[in-house]
């Protein structure tokens, strides 16, 4: 049984007030292309079709596009589930009806009681897809409490009719414990409860998951992301997106190949004073790449955005490095930083941008300057 799994297209998702619509339509040629040369006998969509539950007009397009190409021209059936981004409700309209023609979308728990039967010359495989779902929900499912995402999953998985006569997959679209995560991820919950443990996969010879963004097994091969189609933040510059072809054997072993996605235009980071990367621009070849630019330079500049947008048209954001070095510490509100004098703070924003302390004489001045401000504000 050959098996294609992709997950988190986020269809519709605006990437600093740029649409990635068209990227994402060129990736999905490219699943299009590997389905036409790989020929798989069922295409699993791991959640996060849309990157909201109201997706705009383009995003439900492009999706219908794909169904025709895939359902229609190419016989290939679809399993999908829905994430944590997609409107379960809507994106399982007319469910019932559409799995009769190869389009498979659970999105509720009570649809995910049964397996999808798919049958190779070795017999049947059963796909148990799993339909992302809080503990509240489980809660209400199941009629008993759920304290956490891991306990949810596991009452979920437990209570399934699972025939071992059958080779069985799994599909679910959660956060395995100590995988590696992605700025682009909305969190589950807050704190960590929404971390489920690879073992309970174990019992299946593949499970197909989604919501995290880099391609990554976790536990066992088998227990895999198949990453997003496209890199949808920085922080994700330096992943290699693909998707998954999986062999399953008759005895329910697998072969892993991962397929490159190639991105339209690539999203990247460059670093340095504004003349260093203008300077390096002229000699790029990919300039029409999505860029973050980081300023190292430490004086004032003249719309450092402009300049960069002359040679790189879909920069996206500008960030100054000498402004950001505090991030992170919570150095504002630390007990500390209240106590501080107006003298102290201005003597940390000078350093900061300087990088020297105030000399004596600019401390004097300040200091006079300090007081007869308070006592212009005192007498008023
Ligand atoms: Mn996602």
């Amino acid at each position: 049984m050959r098996i294609l799994h992709t997950s988190d297209w986020h269809l519709g998702r605006i990437f600093h007030q740029f649409s990635l619509i068209d990227e994402q339509r060129h990736a999905l040629l490219q699943i299009i292309e590997a389905i036409e040369v790989h020929k798989p006998e069922v295409v699993i969509i791991a959640g996060d079709i849309y990157d909201r539950s109201i997706p705009p007009a383009s995003a439900i397009g492009l999706f219908n596009e794909f169904v025709d190409q895939c359902i229609g021209t190419l016989k290939v059936p679809i399993i999908a589930i829905s994430g944590n981004h997609d409107g379960a409700e809507r994106l399982g309209f007319a469910a019932n009806q559409l799995k009769h023609s190869g389009l498979h979308l659970v999105t509720s728990l009570d649809q995910m009681q049964k397996p999808i039967t798919l049958a190779d010359e070795y017999g049947d495989v059963d796909f148990w897809a799993v339909p992302f779902h809080d503990p509240a929900q489980v809660a209400d499912f199941t009629g008993s409490p759920q304290t956490d995402f891991n306990q949810a999953h596991c009452s979920l998985i437990e209570q399934l009719p699972i025939n071992k006569k059958y080779r069985n997959v799994m599909i679910s679209h959660c956060y395995l414990d100590g995988a590696n995560e992605s700025e682009s991820e909305r969190p589950l919950t807050i704190g960590g409860a929404d971390r489920v443990d690879w073992k309970i996969f174990k019992p299946f010879c593949y499970t197909a998951l989604g919501h995290l963004h880099q391609p990554q097994y976790k536990g066992q091969e088998s227990i895999r992301y198949s990453g997003s189609l496209l890199k949808y933040s920085f922080s994700e510059q330096h992943h290699n997106k693909s998707f998954t072809m999986v062999d399953i054997g008759p005895d329910g072993s697998n072969k892993i190949t991962l397929l490159p996605l190639k991105q339209r235009r690539d999203l990247r980071v460059i670093r340095g004073t504004l003349e260093e990367l203008v300077n390096a621009a002229k000699d790029d070849v990919n300039h029409e790449d999505f860029i973050q630019a980081v300023l190292t330079d430490s004086q004032a500049l003249l719309n450092p955005m402009a300049r960069l947008r002359e040679h790189y048209p879909n920069i996206l954001e500008l960030k100054k490095e000498r402004f950001e070095t505090r991030t992170g510490q919570d150095y504002a509100r630390s007990s500390e930083q209240l106590k501080r004098t107006d003298l102290d703070i201005f003597n940390d924003f000078f350093e900061q941008v300087h990088e020297q302390k105030l000399t004596e004489q600019q401390t004097k001045l300040l200091q006079k300057t300090l007081a007869a401000i308070n006592e212009q504000e005192s007498s008023s």
